[in-house]
């Protein structure tokens, strides 16, 4: 299988700036980003539609950039996997998209998803996927979690069903994230996110992203979530980055942080043969200037290629074989000495575990 890598517009279009400081880098127009991508070894982007054409352009201004788009995407070979919205940037939006308790901004809402997803048909997008920023709040007085999630439950359905009446080619999925920009978003984890995907009236057209950072926000193993999305048929798509577990959203370059949780990510989607694309959504540091960014491109990619071997030599270790045959073996209802007291098991997991930390410091 080929693996396709992937970022995110918006990743490469940041400009270093954080709550507390000014943008540090120049600005990168969405057609450079996509050049550059192609350039240093990305096969795909996602965007947000705002991210190529501004909010509120006319159609013809709309047609005229999609052209632009989708002439530069044949020329440099480039393909649009994702495509989103930005419903949180906008202070219309400073009480919720979808959940806001004015029905007025619920409906702008829909109405912006609504105009991006027909962007990313225009774009030949598979995937629309919604990451509800500031679908949350930091005073629960303001509303009651109930209300959200029905809120959140009749706009998925709306929108899936727009997706379906248009006729489109385009699953939906959403991306969950446990906090920030809001004290407290609704749709916090896989699992969370799962459970209201059980109560749509299309469930089928409607999966999840999971971005590792926000796992690990939340103080939870990203490769349970993956787990969890793929074993429910459920992984849509995947956001590749690092971040230390309990703060903010760093989102660092892939490989910046957490190896082993990066490198059980990888083993599963690898084992998996999962078929999507590796989409990093991470940023260059504030530090990193205009031609740094493609170092950190390079990086992301190149790190997935460097775990994904690790993963290749794990599995052709004859001491890893040996161990995993053993616990393979205990996997049996048969007593293993029939009458007489079995002897106690012995685990081998030191063993194990210290082997994955030598195959990944390469010392083996
Ligand atoms: C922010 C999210 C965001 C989404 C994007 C998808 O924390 O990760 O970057 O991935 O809006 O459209
Ligand atoms: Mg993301």
């Amino acid at each position: 299988m080929k693996r396709i890598f992937s970022f995110g517009l918006w990743t490469v279009m940041h400009r270093g700036g954080d709550p507390f400081g000014q943008p540090t880098r120049a600005p990168l127009d969405p057609l450079q980003a996509m050049s550059g991508l192609a350039a240093h070894g990305a096969q795909a982007f996602e965007l947000h539609a705002e991210d190529l054409i501004p909010s509120g352009s006319p159609d013809a201004e709309r047609d005229r950039l999609i052209r632009k788009a989708r002439g530069l995407m044949e020329d440099v070979g480039i393909i649009c996997v994702a495509c989103g919205s930005d419903v949180f940037s906008d202070p219309v939006f400073r009480d919720g998209g979808l959940t806001s308790n004015e029905a007025r901004v619920r409906r702008q809402a829909i109405a912006r998803y609504k105009a991006a997803i027909d962007v990313g048909h225009l774009l030949d997008a598979p995937l629309f996927n919604i990451w509800g920023g500031r679908d949350g709040a930091e005073v629960d007085a303001s509303r009651s979690p109930l209300d959200a999630l029905k809120r959140l439950r009749d706009g998925f359905n709306e929108l899936a069903d727009y997706i379906a009446r248009q006729g489109y080619n385009m699953r939906l999925s959403i991306e969950p994230k446990p906090n920030e920009p809001r004290g407290d978003l609704y749709l916090s984890t896989v699992g969370h996110t799962l459970g209201l995907i059980a109560t749509l009236e299309q469930p089928d057209r409607v999966g999840v992203v999971l971005e590792l950072a926000h796992a690990a926000m939340a103080g939870l193993n990203p490769a349970y979530e993956v787990a969890h999305a793929l074993h429910a048929g459920k992984l849509f798509g995947i956001h590749l980055n690092g971040q230390r577990p309990l703060r903010f959203d760093q989102d660092l370059r892939f490989g910046g942080a957490n190896l082993k949780d990066g490198f059980f990510v990888v083993k599963l989607l690898e084992e998996e043969v999962w078929p999507g694309p590796r989409s990093f959504d991470a940023r260059p540091y504030r530090t990193t200037d205009g031609q740094g960014v493609w170092q950190f491109v390079e990086g992301c990619i190149r790190a997935y290629q460097i775990l994904a071997e690790k993963v290749q030599q794990y599995h052709d270790d004859p001491e890893v074989q040996h161990l995993l045959a053993e616990i393979a073996s205990w996997d049996t209802e048969e007593p293993d000495d029939a009458g007489g007291a079995s002897a106690p098991r012995v685990f081998a997991y030191e063993r194990l575990d210290h082997l994955v930390f030598e195959i990944l410091m390469g010392t083996r």
